[in-house]
């Protein structure tokens, strides 16, 4: 990562925003302040560059600047700064969607003078210009990985400011708080009048209260943008990789007859009913000799702690014997389905002497192989996650770890600007726990935030965006 990337915005910068590999189009993306300049050498079109109108598609050809050679034919937009995404002026550069015209098209760009961008870089460029805030640049990228309906809502809330909105008005409430505390430390009491400290204790409460429930969306909003965390178990050869594989619809994990099959921990992201859920098959349980084995156990036990919600599997064709019950009891409360698997050759009769040995535990039963019983599983799965309320979804939530962190942060400075305040300490104590609070705050959307925290993020965008 080039560490004086927030000192660049000098420079031009290139890349291309499409995809690799073959499409209908591609496109390479050019901002800066020399973006006309650049492009100017390398367009031919009906007219000269810069007399071609702002935000309108201009139709022309890329040529070799050198040779004049044509490259390809292409659609040709400019944005004049400051309504661009980048509030700079860039150029965006439809080509034909191959991999070596678009290399070719960038290749042009760089030797007129343009920089290849780093990753997120077009998108820092909006930010370090002010046209969007931290909080709704990462949107960008949660918009981008959103893989279901309800995380796409989530992340265009965020990218629509919805999550900054909130935090602006919590840091106009501090401000306003930490002006009245400065009004005291610098003036005597002589010359003011002294601060209501029970109107002040009463507006912390208030912000406090606010955060809290802005953090307990946090829960939620990860299960939205990763998933819903599903470990799948069961003894050697129940068919929960064929359980898995039935509910991804296609063959992810190996499935064979032969017991001990799945050494290691598979996972997958699936969509069930709308939900992100994250699909975890395991090793098959049992008592077993083998080290291979042992690690696979131990590693299924280490999912089991974190899944969110399990499925233990059991072959129903055969009796469910000590090692099924001992793997129920492991189970947590209602956190666990049964999932008698293999009806489509058990019998009725020993299917319902297996449910009776179960006591009225959660049963549904499916056969992986036909895929019966799978629709009532996914409702089941689904249902799991009803923290995903509909309603609660219109709100702003909180998907974001270091979101979650900052404001953690700023929840803890209140509350000690507050007992500070309860116990009668003079304003400059409390002032500084008010003002680490606003500073915490403001990480979330940018105002106080480090180089390093910067690069972090951005790095983890895809070149082009
Ligand atoms: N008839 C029938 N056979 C099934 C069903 N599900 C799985 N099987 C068979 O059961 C055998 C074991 O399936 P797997 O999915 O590998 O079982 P597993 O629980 O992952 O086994 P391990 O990884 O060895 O623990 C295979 O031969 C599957 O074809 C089912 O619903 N009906
Ligand atoms: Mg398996």
């Amino acid at each position: 990562m080039n560490k004086d990337r927030i000192s660049s915005l000098e420079d031009t910068i290139a890349a291309i925003s499409t995809p690799l590999g073959e499409g209908g189009i591609g496109i390479v993306r050019i901002s800066g302040k020399d973006s006309i300049k650049i492009v100017e050498k390398i367009f031919k079109g009906e007219k000269p560059l810069s007399q071609l109108p702002s935000h309108r598609v201009n139709y022309g050809e890329i040529v070799d600047s050198n040779t004049g050679e044509v490259i390809d034919e292409v659609l040709l937009t400019i944005f004049l700064g400051p309504k661009s995404y980048t509030s700079e002026d860039l150029i965006e550069i439809s080509c034909h969607g191959g991999q070596l015209v678009l290399t070719r098209v960038l290749e042009q760009a760089l030797r007129c003078g343009a920089r290849l961008a780093e990753p997120g870089e077009f998108t820092l460029r909006a930010f370090l210009n002010g046209r969007i805030d931290l909080s709704q640049a990462e949107a960008v990228a949660e918009v981008i990985r959103a893989k279901t309906d309800l995380g796409l809502k989530m992340a265009l809330r965020h990218l629509k400011g919805d999550l900054s909105k909130k935090i602006n008005a919590y840091r106009d409430k501090l401000i306003d708080i930490l002006a009245k505390l400065e009004v005291q430390i610098d003036f005597s009491e002589e010359e003011v009048a002294p601060p209501n400290r029970d109107a002040m204790i009463k507006e912390l409460e208030s912000i406090e209260k606010d955060l809290d429930s802005l953090l307990s969306t946090y829960d939620e909003g990860k299960i939205i943008r990763e998933g819903l965390n599903v470990v799948i178990v069961g003894k050697t050869n129940v068919g929960k990789s064929s359980l898995l594989n039935a509910l991804l619809k296609e063959d992810r994990a190996i499935v064979t007859p032969i017991p001990g099959t799945t050494r290691d921990v598979i996972s997958e992201l699936a969509n069930v009913k709308g939900i992100l859920v994250r699909l975890v098959d395991t090793a098959g349980y049992r008592m077993v000799k083998d080290t291979i084995e042992l690690e696979g156990l131990r590693r299924t036990k280490i999912e089991m702690s974190q899944a969110d919600f399990l499925l233990l599997v059991m072959d129903t064709s055969t009796e469910i014997d000590e090692e099924d019950l001992e793997l129920k009891r492991q189970m947590p409360q209602e956190k666990y389905v049964i999932v008698f698997n293999k009806i489509d050759i058990a019998s009725p009769d020993l299917i319902k002497k297996n449910q009776e040995r179960l006591h009225g535990a959660p049963i549904v039963r499916v056969s992986a192989l036909k895929g019966d019983g799978l629709e009532r599983l996914k409702e089941v799965i689904a249902s799991e996650s009803s923290v995903l309320d509909k309603d609660r979804t219109q709100g702003v939530i909180l998907s974001s770890l270091r979101h979650k962190d900052a404001l953690t942060r700023a929840k803890k400075s209140l509350s000690l600007a507050k007992d500070s305040l309860k116990r009668g300490m003079s304003p400059e104590f409390v002032a500084l726990d008010v003002k680490a609070s606003l500073d915490a705050i403001g990480e979330v959307i940018g105002k106080t935030v480090t180089d390093d925290i910067l690069n972090k993020i951005f790095s983890e965008f895809c070149i082009g965006k």
